[in-house]
């Protein structure tokens, strides 16, 4: 048993398991989406450490320590740090909110430009779906100009979500699978 422990241990996990960021503007539905991630999807949770919390799943082969870092504004200094330990980010859009999508857009392209994040692939998850004013993906797609990160070398896919019902979300979580598996090659 004391082996098992060891092996499994939150410590040990933590430091072998390629780090997911869920990124996006505040009240985007991020911690939301983590619930989901963790409570349907995990294979199990840390709890919160200081200000983010994180959760271990696999999808499409990969393991994966997802982390919602908060309203991570907040922590800006150490905010870099996250980057360069990511593979992978998944940014979370209120498809509702069509006055913060220049917002959103500037905010995913300048953490892309981040020489930490070059070549880390993205799932825009496209959430808030359930409401009648959800703008569509492929409005989406040219509103946040996702076209132009196949420049910068990120691999973007963009999933319409529902974080209250977690459609879409094991999709999402598949793509990014996915997409680090390739990324791996
Ligand atoms: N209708 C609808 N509401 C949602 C959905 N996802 C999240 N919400 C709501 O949106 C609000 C914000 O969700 P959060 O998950 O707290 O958003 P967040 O991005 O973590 O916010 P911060 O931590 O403040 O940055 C909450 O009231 C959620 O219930 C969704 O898919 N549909
Ligand atoms: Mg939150």
């Amino acid at each position: 048993m004391g082996a098992l422990n060891t092996k499994f241990g939150g410590g040990d996990k933590r430091k072998l398991t390629a780090q997911v960021l869920i990124l996006g503007l505040n009240h985007s539905g991020k911690t939301t989406i983590f619930f989901t991630m963790r409570d349907k999807h995990n294979i199990f949770t840390i709890p919160a450490i200081g200000f983010n919390s994180e959760t271990f799943i696999t999808a499409n082969g990969v393991s994966m320590r997802v982390c919602d870092l908060g309203n991570y504004k907040k922590v800006k200094p150490t905010w870099k740090d996250y980057f360069q330990e990511s593979i992978g980010c998944f940014f979370v859009v209120d498809s509702t909110d069509e006055f913060r999508l220049d917002e959103a857009a500037q905010e995913l392209h300048g953490i892309l430009e981040d020489d930490s994040m070059r070549g880390v692939p993205v799932v825009v998850i496209a959430n808030k779906q359930d409401l009648p004013n959800a703008i569509t993906c492929t409005d989406l797609v040219q509103k946040l100009n996702l076209e132009k990160l196949s420049k910068t070398q990120n691999k973007w896919f963009i999933q319409s979500a529902c974080a209250l019902t977690g459609e879409g979300i094991y999709e999402a979580m598949e793509q990014m699978g996915k997409m680090v598996k390739e990324n791996q090659k």
